[in-house]
């Protein structure tokens, strides 16, 4: 039986924090987007998101690669003289799971386990943590075979590495280096091929027994600062930050603050 595109693997941390491991599956083309592969990432992510006591989501990648973007091979076999329609691709899956991804009430750490091409490089991008092996790096191949970056890459790449950087990275097609990626504020941490892993679970551990409600309005707010105006982020800040004032997870970090001694927060709840 053929094995599964993407892997999911739920680790229990408290009866009532998990993170769940999300590992694309196709090593031997460096985890290239297939249909099923495609189909089964929105489902973790679905799943994640409906699992109440999910605190953070691990994505990586099996084998050499994290993830060489669209698997051109099952693009032109498809081809019957017709040309594919990539924005039907985009309108299906892409944008729904980009989309997703970033409605996630709980933080995405993306352990870049080796090359990250074209769409597989922005998928990267649209996570909340960034780790990317010393040996990985980031191309947007997109411009190679007559594409433009998709999966939000012009607007994450724009934001995260400005305009500059956004149009040579593009433009130009060229791997950039994890030192480089983190040097230009791409990513959050380049760290040693063997450490990466270890330092992902970390993260994910230490999200488990993080103030839930907290994250979940820093992933909101940040997102929202892309395109909001300054007013408009104060209103929210304001709004996010009286709903965490009147959170159980408020009142203990203050009291663990004041008794000098680790705060103890509470479950995932509806959030
Ligand atoms: C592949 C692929 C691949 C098939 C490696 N397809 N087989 C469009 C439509 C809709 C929505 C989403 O977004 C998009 C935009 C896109 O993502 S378009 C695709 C953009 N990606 C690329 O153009 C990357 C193509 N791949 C490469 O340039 C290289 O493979 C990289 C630089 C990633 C890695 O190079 P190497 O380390 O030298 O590995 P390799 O080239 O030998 O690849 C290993 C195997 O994986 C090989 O298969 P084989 O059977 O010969 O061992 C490749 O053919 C296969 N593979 N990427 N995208």
């Amino acid at each position: 039986m053929e094995e599964s595109p993407v892997l999911v693997e739920i680790c229990e941390v408290a009866p009532d924090a998990n993170y769940h491991i999300v590992t694309l599956n196709r090593p031997q083309k460096l985890n290239a987007f297939i249909g099923p592969l495609v189909g089964a990432l929105n489902a973790a992510f679905d799943a994640a998101g409906r699992d109440k006591t999910c605190r953070a989501v691990l994505l990586t990648g099996a084998g050499r690669g994290f993830c060489a973007g669209q698997d051109l091979s099952e693009r032109l076999a498809a081809a019957d003289g017709t040309p594919p329609d990539l924005g039907a691709s985009l309108e299906g899956w892409g944008n729904p799971l980009i989309r997703r991804m970033r409605a996630l009430p709980v933080p995405i750490v993306c352990a870049v386990n080796g090359v990250a091409a074209g769409a597989g490089a922005n998928l990267a991008l649209a996570c909340d943590i960034v780790l990317a092996a010393r040996s990985a790096s980031f191309i947007q191949a997109f411009a190679r075979i007559g594409l433009m970056p998709d999966l939000g890459g012009t607007f994450l790449l724009t934001r995260l590495a400005g305009s500059a950087r956004a149009r040579g990275l593009a433009l130009l097609a060229e791997p950039l280096s994890a030192a480089h990626a983190e040097e230009w504020g791409l990513i959050w941490k380049s760290v040693e091929d063997d450490a990466l892993m270890s330092e992902a679970h970390a993260l994910c551990q230490r999200f488990c027994a993080a103030p839930h409600a907290a994250l979940a309005a820093i992933k909101r707010s940040i997102d929202a600062a892309a395109t909001n105006s300054l007013d408009q982020q104060l209103d929210l800040e304001r709004d996010l930050q009286r709903g965490l004032g009147r959170t159980p997870d408020f009142a203990e970090g203050v009291r663990a603050f004041l008794g000098k001694r680790p705060a103890v927060f509470g479950p995932r709840g509806g959030g």
